[in-house]
């Protein structure tokens, strides 16, 4: 169902967009389910791109309305008293700049107690091999959004092998496009395009491992 807020983003109106967010924390939906819709919003934001309804100028537009969204929701997410931290590499791959699905991931799993290195955008597979010999960290989150970068992703997971690493390395990735096709193709052993999925993931695994 598209609700007013899915609308106003969709739609790129700021003002709506971010008095609705508001009103909406005021009375009592969680950040999350907020989060949910604005993705929705941009979701169709995308779909307008593609039929040449939107441009560049517009995909701007609707990242610097969900920066703002961020802001306001920043304050609500829940906050970590956990003190064990589980290490963890995020980065969105090489090719890649979107950032904005990856900071949720990244602030939710900060929030139930992971450590998260984040290495940031457009991140080389090398990098990512780098920075687990450097933490000892043995879970990569790879968020990709461009079908153009997944080989890259492929390269992370060659990269593992190689250096001997893979057998204890469990990668995840995530992003718009990412489905059990694509997750396949790169050798990733899980995918998630949900953030609150995501960190129940993170968790399970983090069992596993233990
Ligand atoms: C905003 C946006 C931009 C912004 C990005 C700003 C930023 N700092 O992130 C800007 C304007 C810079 C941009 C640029 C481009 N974009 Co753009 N962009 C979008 C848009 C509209 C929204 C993306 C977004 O932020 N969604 C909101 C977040 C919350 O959702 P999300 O990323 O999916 O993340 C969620 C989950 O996937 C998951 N998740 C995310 N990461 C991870 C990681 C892990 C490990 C896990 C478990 C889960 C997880 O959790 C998140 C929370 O729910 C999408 C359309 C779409 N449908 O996604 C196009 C889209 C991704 N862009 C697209 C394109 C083509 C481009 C450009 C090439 C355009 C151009 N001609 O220059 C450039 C590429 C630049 C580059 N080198 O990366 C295409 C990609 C097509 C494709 N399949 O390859 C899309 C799909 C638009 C379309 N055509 O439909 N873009």
């Amino acid at each position: 169902m598209i609700n007013g807020l899915i609308k106003a983003i969709a739609n790129l109106e700021e003002e709506t967009t971010l008095r609705l967010v508001k009103e909406k924390i005021a009375s009592g939906e969680t950040p999350l389910e907020i989060v949910e819709q604005c993705r929705k919003g941009v979701e169709i934001v995308g779909k307008r791109y593609n039929e040449e309804i939107y441009y560049l100028s517009d995909l701007i537009m609707s990242e610097e309305i969900f920066r703002r969204v961020m802001e306001i929701l920043e304050p609500h997410f829940p906050k970590n008293t956990n003190q064990n931290k589980y290490k963890l590499i995020m980065g969105t791959i090489e090719g890649d700049i979107h950032d904005l699905g990856k900071n949720i991931v990244i602030n939710l799993l900060r929030s139930v107690g992971f450590e998260v290195r984040d290495l940031g955008v457009d991140v080389q597979p090398e990098d990512f091999v780098k920075c687990v010999k450097e933490t000892g960290a043995s879970i990569i989150g790879i968020s990709v959004l461009l079908t153009f970068s997944i080989n890259s992703v492929k390269k992370v997971m060659r990269l593992l092998e190689e250096a001997g690493l893979r057998d204890n390395m469990t990668v995840v990735i995530g992003g718009y496009p990412v489905n059990e096709r694509i997750r396949e193709y790169t050798g990733a052993d899980y995918y998630e395009t949900d953030a609150v999925k995501a960190v129940e993931l993170f968790k399970r695994i983090i069992m596993e491992k233990e």
